[in-house]
């Protein structure tokens, strides 16, 4: 959120730098007068006029700079440019760290393991995930957050809310069980994967299914044995059901995906293929 401070009107205090700074003239609905006057007033401002030179100091966030008009990205107008990326796994436990001390938690739960299982969370998210832990506590009268609230919290945040009502056929559930304990097997029998967590045969949102693992550490950068074997796993689901009832369901469309993208990635991003580089035609 922008905060400006010093002699700016101070009835502008804080609001959304991609909504004062949005590019003019575009064409944002029209009749933007007024928008576009406050835009051009605190430019003005930051050059340094109608104040004393100095006294006006903006600090904005945002995380939209690609609709941000120029003249506030160019040079001699914020003077520093911060970047917040998502934090990484370090960061994850050090925000779990300052949330959690609102709650009580159980023995057991582990501030670690949690930040694992939570890659590309934003620090607002995280604190979400100790609400919704907390909330789960709570519906069921207790006091401690104890690990199932976490991995129900987690559940949620990734993938929707439990679809209590759905009716599944016995076969339905066995089929989906099959699935997830194809993508558990590979997961676990594969030397270079993340540690296999955990599958889930409750419906959540789009999914009828799913199977976890938990990367230990951040990874920057992604070996071929790794990808080879995230392919692996991936396929491992639809697999299973070929070989249990040597038929197939649509549901591997998002597993099929997912081996697509990341075969593409290497072979089109990282040369990975044995094709790549020779003479081929
Ligand atoms: C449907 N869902 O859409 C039903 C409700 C093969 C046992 N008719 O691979 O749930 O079939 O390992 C993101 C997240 C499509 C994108 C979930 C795109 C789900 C999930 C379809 C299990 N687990 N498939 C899986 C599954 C489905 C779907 C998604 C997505 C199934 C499979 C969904
Ligand atoms: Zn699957």
């Amino acid at each position: 959120h922008t905060r400006l401070q010093g002699d700016w009107s101070s009835d502008v205090c804080s609001s959304d730098l991609d909504a004062v700074g949005r590019k003019r003239g575009i064409g944002n609905g029209g009749g933007n007068d007024e928008r576009e006057q406050t835009l051009n007033q605190m430019l003005a401002e930051m050059d340094g006029f109608g104040t004393e030179r100095g006294s006006v100091i903006v600090l904005a966030a945002t995380n939209r700079v690609d609709v941000l008009d120029n003249a506030l990205t160019r040079p001699g107008r914020f003077d520093r440019v911060i970047q917040v990326p998502y934090p990484d796994l370090e960061s994850r436990r050090q925000i779990l760290q300052v949330h959690i001390k609102n709650v009580q938690v159980a023995p057991g739960v582990s501030i670690d393991k949690i930040a694992r299982g939570t890659p590309g969370f934003s620090g607002a998210e995280l604190e979400n995930l100790i609400n919704e832990a907390a909330l789960h506590t709570a519906k069921s009268n207790r006091e401690l957050l104890d690990v199932e609230d976490f991995e129900f919290a987690r559940d949620k945040i990734i993938l929707g809310a439990e679809r209590k009502t759905m009716i599944q056929s016995v076969e339905e559930k066995k089929i989906t069980a099959y699935h997830e304990g194809g993508h558990a097997l590979l997961n676990m029998l594969l030397q270079n994967t993340d540690p296999f967590h955990k599958v889930t045969i409750m419906p959540r949102g789009r999914a009828l299914g799913v199977s976890h693992s938990l990367p230990e550490k951040d990874r920057y950068s992604h070996s071929r044995t790794f990808m080879t074997e995230r392919v692996q796993v991936a396929l491992g689901g639809l697999l299973a059901e070929k070989m249990i009832f040597n038929e197939q369901t649509s549901g591997a469309s998002s597993d099929i995906k997912n081996a697509t993208n990341i075969i593409r990635q290497m072979v089109c991003s990282y040369g990975m293929s044995d094709q790549i580089g020779r003479a081929h035609v």
